[in-house]
C-alpha cells in the first residue's frame, strides 16, 4: 500500500482558509511543515480579523480592537480581540474531540464526544459579554507588566452550545465540590508538555448558572480557532479568562481550583485598597469575580470633527459583569456635569446593554464627551483610575472620545 502523509481534513482546510486560497497538493504536505506563505503569519489573514485591529503580541497572539470598530451589537470575529497565554492547538479533529469530566467531587470520570454532548443534552444560545481582567492594564501608573491593553479586550458574541451544569449532572456532582478547574489543549510558550498555560475555573455557583455554556457555536458558526475551536467553557461577566478555550477536561474540585493563573498576582487583586506600588501578601489577594460596570463609546471614532450648530449621535455599550446597567451618562465638562441618556435592556443575562443619544454642542471648540455607567446596585465607573494593583486588572475609568466643533 502507498504510504502518504496523512493530513487531517480541519488542518487542510484550516491552512487554505488562512492560506486565502486552495492548498494545492496538500495532502503531499510533509509533517510539521510549515508552508512558506504562512511562516510569515499575517494575523490579520490567518485570523480573520479587520486589519484596524491592533497586535499587541505575536508569541503569544494578543490582538486588540478599536473602540469604534465594536459598534456592532454582537461582535463579528473580525473585531473580537485574541488573548492567548500560549501556543494555539495545532492539530485539532473535531471528530474525535473530547471532553473529560473528572476531579476529586466527581461521581464518575466521564468522556463524551462532540457529537455526544450535541445530541445528548439541551442546546442553548446567549449573548455573552467577554471582557480580560486586563482590558485598560495600559493607563496604570506605575505601569503594569503584561499586555498594554487600551479599551479594546471585550467582546460580546452569540454563544451556542450546552449548559455546563447539564453535563457535570450526568457525571455526578459529589457534595462537596466547590470549584470546577478547565484543562484545555494550548501549548505551553516553552513547548513543554507538562506545562499548561493557564488552567483556570470559577466555583460552582457561577459554574451551574444557567448561562455557563460548553460552547460549540460563535455567532451561528464553529468556534474560529483562535477563540477556541472545537469546543470553549463561556463564563460571561467574569474576567475572560475564567472562559477556557480549546478545553477537553473539566475537573470538579473540593477546593479552590489551584492550576496556572489562579494563584499568586495572575487575576488577583488586593481584597482592600492598597497604595500604588505597594507589596501584598499572598493571603491579602483576591480571585476576580464579577468584572466592574463599565462602558465605551463605539460611535463616532475619538477625534471626530463635527459643524458648528449641528447635533452629533454618540453610541455605545454598557456591561456590569453579573449586574444590569441601571443608568447611562455622559459629560461635555470633563465631569463638572452629567446628563442622563437612554440604555437598552439587555437580550439576555450577562449581554452587554447599549445607549445612544444626541448631543449639542454650546459653541466651537475641542471637547471630550465622557461616558459613565452605573451598575444595579448603584456604583458607577470611576471618572478617572480605580484602585492600583500589582497587574493592573480592572480598569473601569470613564471611556472618553475627543470631538472638535468647527
Ligand atoms: N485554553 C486557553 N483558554 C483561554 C486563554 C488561553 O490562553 N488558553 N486565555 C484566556 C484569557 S486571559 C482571555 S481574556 C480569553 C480571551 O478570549 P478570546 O481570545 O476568545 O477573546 O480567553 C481565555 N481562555
Ligand atoms: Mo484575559
Amino acid at each position: 500500500m502507498k504510504r502518504r502523509n496523512f493530513v487531517q481534513h480541519t488542518l487542510l482546510g484550516g491552512l487554505a482558509a488562512a492560506l486565502g486560497t486552495e492548498l494545492v497538493f496538500g495532502t503531499n504536505l510533509p509533517k510539521n511543515y510549515i508552508p512558506l506563505g504562512l511562516q510569515d503569519p499575517d494575523p490579520f489573514r490567518l485570523f480573520q480579523k479587520d486589519a484596524r485591529m491592533t497586535v499587541l503580541n505575536q508569541k503569544p497572539w494578543n490582538i486588540e480592537a478599536k473602540a469604534h470598530l465594536l459598534d456592532d451589537k454582537v461582535t463579528p470575529n473580525k473585531y473580537m480581540f485574541i488573548r492567548n497565554n500560549g501556543l494555539i492547538p495545532e492539530k485539532i479533529d473535531a471528530d474525535t474531540w473530547t471532553l473529560t469530566i473528572d476531579g476529586e467531587s466527581a461521581k464518575a470520570q466521564k468522556t463524551y464526544s462532540l457529537a455526544e454532548l450535541k445530541s445528548k443534552f439541551k442546546q442553548h444560545t446567549y449573548q455573552l459579554t467577554l471582557e480580560c481582567g486586563g482590558n485598560g492594564r495600559s493607563e496604570f501608573d506605575p505601569p503594569a507588566k503584561g499586555n498594554q491593553w487600551t479599551v479594546g479586550a471585550v467582546s460580546c458574541a452569540k454563544w451556542t452550545g450546552v449548559r455546563l451544569r447539564d453535563v457535570l449532572a450526568d457525571a455526578g456532582i459529589k457534595d462537596d465540590a466547590v470549584y470546577i478547574g478547565y484543562h484545555a489543549a494550548d501549548q505551553h510558550l516553552s513547548r513543554d508538555p507538562d506545562k499548561e498555560p493557564i488552567s483556570r475555573g470559577a466555583p460552582m455557583s457561577k459554574a451551574l448558572q444557567d448561562e455557563t455554556l460548553l460552547a460549540f457555536e460563535m455567532n451561528g458558526d464553529p468556534i474560529p480557532l483562535a477563540h477556541g475551536f472545537p469546543l470553549r467553557l463561556v463564563a460571561g461577566g467574569w474576567p475572560a479568562s475564567v472562559s477556557g478555550k480549546w478545553i477537553n477536561r473539566i475537573s470538579i474540585r473540593n477546593k479552590v481550583h489551584d492550576g496556572p493563573k489562579m494563584t499568586g498576582t495572575a487575576y488577583r487583586v488586593p481584597c482592600e485598597t492598597v497604595a500604588p506600588g505597594a507589596k501584598v501578601a499572598d493571603e491579602d489577594m483576591c480571585i476576580i469575580e464579577s468584572m466592574p460596570v463599565k462602558s465605551l463609546i463605539t460611535y463616532p471614532r475619538s477625534g471626530a470633527t463635527i459643524k458648528e450648530g449641528k447635533k452629533l449621535t454618540i453610541r455605545g455599550h454598557a456591561w456590569a459583569g453579573e449586574l444590569t446597567v441601571a443608568k447611562m451618562e455622559y459629560s461635555l465638562d470633563f465631569g463638572a456635569t452629567w446628563t442622563t441618556c437612554p440604555v437598552e435592556k439587555p437580550v439576555n443575562r450577562l449581554a452587554w446593554q447599549h445607549f445612544t443619544t444626541t448631543i449639542g454642542f454650546p459653541k466651537k471648540g475641542y471637547y471630550e464627551v465622557w461616558a459613565r455607567a452605573t451598575d444595579s446596585n448603584g456604583r458607577a465607573q470611576p471618572m478617572v483610575l480605580p484602585g492600583w494593583n500589582p497587574k493592573g486588572y480592572l480598569n473601569n475609568a470613564c471611556h472618553r472620545i475627543a470631538i472638535k466643533v468647527v
